[in-house]
């Protein structure tokens, strides 16, 4: 189908292609920690768990919504499931829009066998509240799933790119309101990296959304990824014009928790190591997501998923030891961060 298609699309050129913002960045180089040289802690003693949504983590991670659909994104869910439930990360799988189509195709997106005890995100593109989905099919992908929250997507720059994109987001709002009041389960907000501003997620929140995920710009391009896989030339050049669109990671987490002080957030957009996911969570995010790196390694191994995921740890661990940090609480609030 040609939902399959694109999602076999997105694999190939996201593993194949240059597909990173060319000039944006995510704002966090503008940041840097103050180093203590004397912590007066002991390394292995600090403590790096957290509660997000009722649920624990083990460390503050979530690998963010991709794939499902095909046999390539089945073996990348259950590698990426793998690893999140052996370093109790949190997990999102990519749009299930499919599943509605095509039912037969749920086993692709079967994360929840391999990983029972992870804090784990249905996904769904928002504006298809305003086509095929209604509440009946969000409670679907959830309990097919056995998702703890589902996350409603805001893409409106990927819909203008794509050929087929869907672009009517009118109304919307109102339904996310609704769907909210009605799913036993958290909606999350989430962009798909160009970033959702503070008065926007003061919107969301106020319409009922249980959590962000700023999903800022600096990493992924999804414009240039739509204008790669278009056919025809004026999407193709509008996906090299809008390829640098958006609000970078590093603003949204700040002008987000201005305006929600204790929504549940989450920070994700280029993210590149743990040292970029300390700086997100010291700026204020709860957990800090990760796409494209974590594609990158379970399309190579299971083992090199594992291999970035304590990497990943390792770093952010580095960073609270060099800090003086003993737990997550200490990183945030003790003002270890400097802005450049
Ligand atoms: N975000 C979604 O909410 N739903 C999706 O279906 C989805 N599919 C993606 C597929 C791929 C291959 C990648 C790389 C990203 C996808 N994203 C999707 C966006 C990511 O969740 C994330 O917001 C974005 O890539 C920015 O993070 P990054 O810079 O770490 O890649």
């Amino acid at each position: 189908s040609q939902t399959e298609t694109r999602k076999a699309d997105h694999l190939r050129i996201c593993l194949e292609e240059d597909v990173q913002f060319r000039e944006t960045t995510s704002g966090l180089e503008r940041y840097r920690f103050a180093h203590c040289c004397l912590p007066e802690l002991d390394r292995t003693e600090i403590d790096l768990t957290s509660t997000f949504l009722g649920k624990k983590l083990a460390v503050p991670l979530l690998i963010s919504s991709m794939t499902g659909g095909t046999e390539l994104a089945q073996t990348i869910n259950y590698r990426l499931a793998d690893v999140a439930q052996e370093y109790k990360l949190a997990m999102g799988v990519g749009s299930q829009r499919i599943i509605v189509e095509k039912p037969q195709l749920a086993p692709t997106f079967a994360v929840r066998r391999r990983a029972p005890d992870i804090l784990l995100f249905a996904n769904i593109g928002a504006v298809q509240l305003n086509y095929s989905y209604g509440l009946e099919e969000c409670q679907k992908i959830v309990d097919i799933l056995e998702a703890d929250a589902l996350i409603l997507h805001l893409n409106p720059l990927q819909e203008c790119v794509q050929t087929e994109g869907d672009t009517n987001f009118k109304g919307l709002l109102d339904k996310i309101a609704k769907l909210c009041d009605k799913l036993p389960v958290p909606v999350i907000a989430k962009e798909v990296g160009n970033g959702i501003s503070g008065n926007m997620a003061k919107k969301l929140l106020a319409a009922g959304v249980g959590a962000i995920d700023i999903a800022g710009a600096g990493g992924t391009s999804w414009a240039k990824i739509e204008g790669k896989r278009a056919k025809d030339s004026k999407q193709r050049r509008l996906g090299t014009t809008f390829a640098d669109w958006g609000i970078p990671t590093a603003e949204c987490i700040v002008s987000t928790r201005a305006v929600a002080p204790d929504v549940p957030l989450i920070a994700s957009g280029g993210l590149q190591n743990g040292l970029d996911a300390a700086k997100a969570l010291a700026l204020g995010a709860d957990i800090a997501g990760l796409a494209r790196p974590f594609l990158e390694a379970a399309a190579e191994s299971e083992s090199a998923a594992g291999v970035l995921a304590e990497v990943l740890i390792a770093e952010i661990a580095t960073v609270m030891f060099c800090t003086g940090c003993a737990n997550l609480d200490e990183l945030k609030y003790s003002g270890v961060l400097e802005r450049l």
